[in-house]
């Protein structure tokens, strides 16, 4: 493949490795571990990986390691630093032993049920080396939930005589990978599951988990964009612009943004629904910004609006629940009809409350909300256009309240949603760093015999030295959630939490960003040059891990 010059001279960037991976590895495990909600049930159904400890590793003295082949699966949303976890398991993998093998599966979990797959090579593996994207092996949604997927899945693995299998993703693939570890372990198939904590949304973390991989430098990309529209906007003083973020569920994207950007006003899902405001609330919420600011005779700004609003708004998540249930029920008679029959269908079948908020919602949203769910059952938020339907509604209401005199400016938006943009972006540093060892974590993960954990590396926010990797049982991570019409053990998703640092910091200056134009301008990723600017952290993961 033809390579810019970015990216040979980004070929050579050296990964560095936390001190307990450099060298020889030991084992410190520290007591054992319960599931975060719902134990007996989760104690029940995951007999043989309940429990585990937590383990670290150290600076130690190792054995030798039998050859082993592995397996790796890319699954869900592109997030930058992949490749670099495949990297760095694989670089691992060859110190432990030279004749270790490596074998991607292609395009996500299917690539495992349907036997497609490729053996990574040293010469292969070269190519990727700090580079964005997922395309190495590619990724896909597939849900790995079945008997006959697991055993399908187990006929590849036994015949390239793959002893333990990576799954990189977020919290639903690894809910997978746990289901996965626990079957295999349960069967006795002698083959290992290890996760990685994988997406850019940030809501795969806990205690030992600080912040899921791309994170970093998605947020990085975007709010180098905003700052430049904020200049934009600041130059031309006449457009509001709504700025939608991607982050399916948590607005920890958007609040990141807003640390980094101080925009007018960033909305919080998680706040939203807290609140438990209306549309109509949160677009007077706005509308009150863009008339105080007009009133002063700036008739512009920017406005930042995380992708999962509409399913935290309380009215609209009650509707989306009963429809998430119709849909999984009746989803067979349902799919046939034309686009009118299942609106009627909808109606008819909804409960009195949850009509009139489908009836009152426009069109477009009502029948985004409608379709297909993912493969894991979610709505794809990513389709709704919530930044042009927010406008919208602006621009009603302000017309509303010019004829009663309580408006005088004048109000023209612009619209961009950012997420693609950001999920293949070549990783910042600390994602190339964080992520090559987390993929050095998994080799000695399953060099060690473990099953059922997934990869961590912790303490980022201080000098490489005193990063700590290891890994914690999957099944610690896990409660029960209703998803597709039944109870089911999913890892739970951490969504901002509103007495956290950082949505604190947001509190305290929103308001006086709000009115004066505070805009901060990031400045794009930079790979090279002083560590403050190269090497810096996301301010969520500064504010979250220091005092
Ligand atoms: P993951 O949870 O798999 O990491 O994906 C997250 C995400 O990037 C969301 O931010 C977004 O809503 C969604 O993927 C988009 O999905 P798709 O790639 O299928 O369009």
């Amino acid at each position: 493949m033809e390579k810019s010059v970015f990216q040979i001279a980004r070929d050579s960037y050296k990964p560095v490795l936390p001190k307990g991976l450099r060298t020889a590895v030991s084992l410190k495990e520290t007591g054992a571990t319960t599931s975060v909600g719902d134990q007996d049930e989760i104690k029940k159904m995951f007999p043989n990986t309940y429990g585990m400890p937590v383990v670290e590793f150290i600076e130690g003295i190792e054995g030798g390691h039998d050859p082993m082949n592995v397996g790796v699966i890319l699954s869900g949303g592109q997030a930058p630093g992949g490749h670099n976890v495949i990297t760095g398991l694989f670089d691992t993998l060859k110190k432990l032993n030279p004749h270790n093998r490596l074998f991607g599966f292609l395009l996500g979990p299917e690539g495992l049920v349907e036997h497609k797959y490729i053996e990574i090579t040293e010469t292969y593996v070269n190519d990727f080396r700090n580079t964005g994207g997922f395309d190495i092996i590619g990724s896909g949604r597939t849900k790995l939930e079945t008997e006959d997927q697991f055993e399908k899945g187990y006929e590849i693995l036994k015949y390239l005589g793959i002893k333990a299998l990576v799954i990189i993703g977020g919290d639903d693939s690894n809910t997978n990978a746990c289901v996965l570890a626990e079957y295999y372990k349960a069967k006795d198939y002698g083959v290992q599951v290890i996760g990685c904590p994988k997406t850019i949304d940030g809501d795969l973390k806990c205690e030992q988990i600080e912040t899921s991989f791309g994170f970093d430098t998605a947020t990085k990309v975007y709010s180098g964009l905003i700052g430049n529209i904020e200049r934009d906007c600041n130059s031309a003083r006449k457009y509001w612009h709504f700025v939608k973020l991607m982050g399916r569920s948590a607005s920890h994207i958007a609040l990141e943004c807003a640390l980094q950007c101080h925009p007018n006003m960033c909305l919080i899902s998680e706040e939203v629904q807290e609140k438990d405001m209306s549309l109509n609330d949160v677009v007077d919420q706005i509308c009150k910004v863009i008339a105080y600011r007009a009133d002063r005779g700036m008739n512009y700004g920017v406005v930042l609006v995380p992708e999962g609003l509409i399913e935290f708004i309380p009215a609209i998540g009650r509707l989306i629940d009963e429809l998430n249930d119709l849909l999984a029920f009746h989803g067979d008679e349902y799919k046939y009809l034309s686009t009118g029959e299942q609106r009627e269908y909808i109606l008819n079948h909804l409960s009195h409350k949850n009509k009139t908020t489908f009836e009152t919602l426009p069109s477009d949203v009502a029948r985004q909300l409608s379709l297909d769910r993912d493969p894991h059952g979610n709505v794809q938020v990513s389709l709704i256009e919530t930044e042009k339907l927010l406008s919208r509604m602006c621009t009603h209401r302000l017309a509303k309240w010019k004829k009663e005199g309580k408006f005088s400016g004048k109000f023209a938006s612009q619209h961009h949603f950012f997420g693609y943009e950001g999920r293949c972006a070549a990783p910042s540093n600390y994602d190339a760093n964080y992520c090559y060892a987390l993929g050095s974590s998994a080799a000695h993960l399953i060099a060690n015999g473990k099953t059922g954990y997934m990869a961590t590396v912790r303490n980022t926010y201080a000098p490489h030295d005193e990063w700590k990797a290891g890994g914690v049982p999957l099944t610690s991570l896990l409660n029960m959630e209703r998803r597709n019409g039944e109870m089911k053990p999913v890892i739970c998703k951490a969504l901002v939490d509103l007495n956290g640092r950082p949505f604190k910091e947001l509190v305290m200056h929103r308001d006086e960003w709000s009115k004066e134009t505070s805009f901060v301008y990031p400045g794009p990723i930079q790979y090279w040059g002083p560590s403050e600017v190269c090497d810096r952290t996301t301010i969520t993961l500064a504010l979250e891990r220091t005092e």
